[in-house]
């Protein structure tokens, strides 16, 4: 469970890093920027961006809410994604 409680709390983490106006949605403008703040903007193209968006984005309407993020981030493999539903909200 410390494990779980671990990585729960680093995904908890992200989100909230991700959420600049902490509305609780991540919209594809703060997702772009966040990477960009990581700088890892340099090593991967626009097109990736939108195409790891549109895989996170489950409802594709343009903004990662809690259980879409966690989906992405507890997936064991992102090509999993396509098949897997995002958690229940609670
Ligand atoms: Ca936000
Ligand atoms: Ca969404």
């Amino acid at each position: 469970m410390a494990k779980f409680k671990e990585r729960y709390t680093g995904i908890k983490g992200a989100f909230r890093m991700l959420d600049e106006d902490s509305d609780g949605f991540i919209t594809r403008a703060e997702f772009a920027k966040g990477l960009k703040d990581l700088h890892l903007d340099s090593s991967i193209t626009g097109e990736t961006v939108d195409a790891v968006a549109r895989l996170i984005d489950y409802d594709q309407n343009d903004c990662f809410d809690w259980p879409e993020f966690t989906r992405f981030a507890s997936a064991a493999d992102i090509l999993d994604m396509g098949v897997m539903p995002p958690a229940k909200k609670k």
